[in-house]
């Protein structure tokens, strides 16, 4: 049961920002970072994802990069990630921020949002920092930048990497100007994205979290809903739809 304060938000907002995290392409066959599925060739996903694999041994890194390439390569978006399609219909000033890199909510057709840990399908140089749309193919030897000759590395932010900033000024804005906040498949431990829905909470926004598990936000969320974002995400589409009619 949805609390009348939530059913009210759903049916007058406008500003409704949503963050996402790895849980909502699980359904898609995309591993999480952290618990049981987040484990490549005996390896901790979430140690691999470091700026010190990067550095201490950029073999390995690229590897586990094109595996994960190349699986995110082979799969769709799913339920949750299109339901996301219809919130950015459903509400006029709607954001999304994803700290996912796997591209899925853009292949989805969500158009307001912004990658906060940058896209994997994009390499950047180490040493000039130039952004490389062109695709990759596999990496067997470390690819060089066309411009200054430095290593071409994922373009995605690492442990220990600061975000762009245009970035997280724009999600810190999204999170600070809602009127509902969800925090959608995160384990909300990784800042700074998991300030985020403080900060929207500081700003009156209703914040409403998805997910299977507890979570650190779960005591200060206004609503938790427990289950799968696909399942979950396209029965709010309904009632929002109901609601606005
Ligand atoms: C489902 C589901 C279903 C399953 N439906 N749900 C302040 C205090 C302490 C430390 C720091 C701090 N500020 C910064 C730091 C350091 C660090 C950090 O946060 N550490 C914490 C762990 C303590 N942060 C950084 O280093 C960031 N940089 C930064 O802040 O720079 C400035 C600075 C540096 C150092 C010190 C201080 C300041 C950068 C963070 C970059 C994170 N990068 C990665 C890899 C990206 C590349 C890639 O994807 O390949 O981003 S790590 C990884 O974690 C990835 C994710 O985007 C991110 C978050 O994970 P997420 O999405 O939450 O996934 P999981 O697996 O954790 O959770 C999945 C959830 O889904 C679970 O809850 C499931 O239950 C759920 N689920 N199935 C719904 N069907
Ligand atoms: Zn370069």
């Amino acid at each position: 049961m949805l609390s009348q304060k939530f059913l009210s938000r759903l049916k007058n907002a406008s500003a409704v920002t949503v963050l996402t995290g790895a849980g909502i392409s699980a359904e898609s066959g995309i591993p999480t970072f952290r618990g049981k599925d987040g484990i490549w060739e005996d390896k901790k996903v979430e140690e691999l994802a470091t700026a010190a694999t990067l550095e201490n041994n950029p073999e390995l890194f690229w590897k586990f990069y094109n595996w994960r390439k190349k699986l995110i390569n082979e799969v769709k978006p799913n339920l949750g990630h299109y339901a996301l399609v219809d919130f950015e219909r459903l509400y006029e000033d709607f954001f999304l921020v994803t700290q996912n890199v796997d591209n899925l909510h853009r292949t989805a057709g969500n158009e307001k949002i912004v990658e906060l840990h940058g896209n994997i399908f994009n390499t950047k140089c180490s040493k000039c920092g130039k952004i490389h749309t062109e695709p990759i193919s596999e990496v067997i030897q470390l690819p060089e930048c066309k411009y200054c000759g430095g290593h071409l590395r994922p373009d995605v932010v690492l442990f220990g990497e600061n975000l762009e900033e245009k970035n997280l000024k724009k999600a810190q804005e999204a999170a600070a100007g809602c009127e509902i906040f969800f925090s959608v498949g995160t384990s909300s431990i990784v800042e700074p994205a998991a300030s985020l829905p403080y900060l929207a909470k500081a700003n009156g926004s209703y914040v409403v979290e998805i997910n299977p598990e507890e979570t650190p936000l779960s005591d200060h969320a206004d609503e938790c809903l427990r289950g799968a974002t696909g399942k979950l995400l396209p029965a709010l589409v309904i009632i929002i739809e109901k609601l606005q009619s």
